[in-house]
């Protein structure tokens, strides 16, 4: 065989492989740009020479065979792919070729964001939703009706005079939200991560039951058609998409119309600066020309249109090296492992450090020093390790790995004190009854002895669900702690102005970051001045503020409201015992302990005394055993963005009206708020069967029921 022969056959079964990973298992192996950089060596070679091309070639073809489960559907009009383009010069070819054969000067393009999800075709009979099929490998897709009628976003019936057949084309995507959610979950069950919101999306389509498809926050754009009878085509791709919106589909409000060349790279710049804040992934812009006939005279080149590309973004997945893996150390004294990475460019940022999550993940990645990693950076999430390029990982002389398996520290990074491993509690019962979360995470037993677990608590003290001090931001809260002015939160009430200023001078002398103004004699204390305020307002608080600030691990705010009311006085729970603690609504034996646990602490005790001295004040009442009001005794949880009024104060009107409100769902709960992009929380209330409240009728019950 000759050796570019040899090569194409190679790359064949890279690609082959790879191709059978991402679309059938939805388990990628390589990242989306190294499968890319193979394909375009491959058509280079088939190019070069035309005798090594075959109709089996990953070239000839897009996606991959159809899994078992689902009927076939043979796509009538088959299921086109799009070129792509990496670089501006390679656009400009594409609009020359286009001009030349056209004979037109800049011609116009409907422009859209190219979303990284699923493609799929839904047809309509009649104005009825009849069939939706995904693209499988563009000539035959897999039937997949009923878990596309769940997804809200694609109209059952169409709206307006709609053609009597209709095939429309489009995306079904994750956005990143529900993306983060649905993980967060699995992590902390010990479930499947995701790899990226297109898997999400992909696997959501394959599952046999609808309702775990429902569930998930899937949503669509359209943006094209397949086959249709009795509908006269507006002249223009961009009217079709207006007459598509008029049927009821959603298309992108990004879509757009743009002249010529430099109309195109202005776009792809727009839409480019704001990939981060988009709520979903996008991969790159497609260009279309706008007029029908104008595309009718390009026509296509095997699978692909001449009259259409896809100007692709850097990619949200690169390789990169693990130099080091560190630990860093949470409020609770979690122990979070972090991957330090040989620098790479992902999506345009420099990324050098990726989170692991934590130990259970680490085990299930088994990331070691010296390992190929995929890193995967998206919108303004923290940058993860995805997976580790087992093939790469560096040997040893007997052909062994290198590094022995990642083991976290026995002591804590921060102050030396040893760790220890906690099951977090998922579930608890009055019975006694406990369900631990699969994993377990390694926490530091310093306690607030552990200047890092020092520095969160007093960041979660300041925090604006707690005392609420504006302004006391994280960088300052490091150099308070760092340079001793504030051992416990109850120091924050003794800092003076020159306390302020002198810290200031301190951090910035270690960190070289003197301002030329404090050089030259002068010195900004207004800052310091307006902290030194808030943190006396911060003075008259609420005991359930102040109970939820003090950081008591498994004690939220909403068991600190449930305290407050229940003791009336901080005192009683102080001395309250576990038995004691347990007769308050919705307190376990695991929250109980914890509870009496801190309070035994005289460390604890101290800072309450000090705060007091610091002249901390908080209302205290009467106990009041049970709530009162429209809601009283119904636990309701709140999920998802809520547009109108938000979370927070969504919660304290349902609270006003005696409802107590929870953070996770269970088959107590006595309804579920959903908002946007509502996630883990939707799908175990549609598993357990619990009410859902769409935010239009919470706004409803919350105008007709005024709190008293
Ligand atoms: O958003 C997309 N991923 C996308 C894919 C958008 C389009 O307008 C497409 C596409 C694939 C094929 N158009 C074609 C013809």
């Amino acid at each position: 065989m000759t050796a570019p022969a040899a090569r194409a056959a190679q790359l064949r079964r890279l690609l082959d492989e790879a191709n059978h990973r991402y679309h059938v298992l939805d388990d990628p192996a390589i990242p989306d740009a190294e499968y890319d950089a193979l394909l375009r060596e491959l058509q280079a070679i088939e190019l070069a020479h035309p005798d090594l091309a075959s109709a089996d070639s990953p070239t000839q073809r897009v996606g991959a065979g159809v899994l078992p489960g689902f009927a076939e559907v043979v796509h009538e009009q088959p299921m086109l792919s799009l070129n792509n383009a990496f670089s501006d010069e390679e656009v400009a070819e594409f609009v020359q070729r286009i001009e030349k054969q056209l004979g037109v000067a800049e011609p116009e393009f409907s422009v859209e964001p190219k979303l990284d999800g699923l493609a799929i075709s839904l047809r309509y009979e009649q104005g009825l939703f009849v069939r939706g099929a995904t693209r499988g490998d563009g000539a035959t897709g897999e039937d997949v009706t009923q878990n596309l009628r769940t997804l809200k976003a694609i109209p059952l019936r169409l709206r307006g005079q709609a053609p009597p057949v209709l095939e429309v084309r489009g995306e079904v995507y994750m956005p990143r939200a529900g993306f983060e959610a649905y993980n967060a979950r699995m992590r902390e069950t010990g479930g499947k991560v995701l790899a990226n919101p297109r898997n999400g999306a992909a696997g959501s389509l394959r599952q046999l039951d609808p309702r775990l498809a429902a569930a998930r926050p899937l949503a669509f754009y359209a943006y094209g058609l397949g086959v249709t009878d009795g509908w006269t085509l507006p002249a223009r791709h961009s009217q079709m998409l207006q007459a598509l919106r008029g049927f009821g589909f959603p298309v992108s409000p990004e879509v757009s119309v743009a002249r010529g060349l430099g109309g195109l790279l202005e776009y792809y710049a727009a839409i480019g600066a704001r990939r981060d804040a988009l709520a979903y992934d996008i991969d790159g812009v497609v260009y279309k020309l706008d007029h029908h006939d104008q595309q009718k005279a390009m026509g296509f080149v095997s699978r692909a249109p001449r009259w259409a590309i896809a100007h692709k973004f850097p990619a949200q997945e690169q390789l990169t090296t693990v130099e080091a893996i560190e630990v860093q150390v949470g409020r609770t004294g979690a122990l979070t492992p972090v991957a330090r990475l040989a620098p790479v460019q992902v999506a345009g940022v420099v990324v050098t450090n990726a989170t692991l999550h934590n130990a259970d993940q680490i085990a299930r990645l088994d990331v070691r020093v010296g390992d190929t990693v995929i890193v995967r950076r998206a919108g303004d999430v923290i940058p993860e390790v995805v997976r580790v390029v087992a093939e790469k990982r560096p040997l040893d002389a007997h052909g062994r790995p290198l590094h022995a398996p990642f083991e976290f520290p026995s002591t804590c990074p921060a102050c030396g004190s040893p760790t220890e491993a906690v099951r977090k509690v998922l579930k608890q019962t009055k019975a006694g009854g406990i369900e631990y979360a699969e994993g377990a995470a390694i926490v530091c037993t310093g306690g607030l002895f552990c200047p890092a677990q020092r520095k969160q608590a007093v960041i979660h003290f300041a925090s604006r669900r707690a005392m609420d001090i504006e302004g006391l931001g994280e960088s300052l809260v490091e150099a308070l702690v760092d340079f001793d002015y504030v051992r416990t939160v109850a120091d924050l009430y003794a800092l003076g102005l020159d306390d302020f200023l002198a810290m200031r001078r301190r951090a910035d002398e270690r960190d070289g970051t003197v301002p030329e103004t404090v050089k030259a004699g002068k010195v900004a204390t207004k800052w310091a001045e307006n902290l030194i305020e808030a943190i006396a307002a911060s003075q008259a608080t609420s005991l359930e503020r102040l109970l939820f600030a003090l950081g008591i691990r498994d004690v939220g705010e909403s068991t600190a409201r449930t305290l407050a009311r229940h003791f009336g006085a901080l005192q009683p729970i102080m001395d309250a015992d576990e038995a004691t603690l347990c007769e308050v609504p919705d307190v376990g034996p695991v929250v109980a302990r914890r509870i009496a646990g801190f309070f035994a602490e005289p460390h604890n005790r101290e800072v309450v005394e000090a705060l007091r001295k610091a002249g901390v004040r908080w209302t205290e009442g009467a106990p009041q055993r049970s709530a009162q009001g429209p809601l009283a005794g119904q636990t309701v949880v709140l999920t998802g963005a809520l547009a109108v009024m938000g979370r927070d104060e969504a919660g304290d009107r349902l609270q006003a009206l005696g409802a107590k409100v929870s953070g996770s769902v269970s088959k107590k709960t006595s309804f579920v708020v959903a908002g946007e992009a509502a996630g883990s929380k939707l799908e175990k209330a549609l598993a357990l069967g619990v009410e859902v409240w769409d935010e239009a009728r919470l706004l409803d019950f919350l105008n007709s029921h005024p709190a008293g």
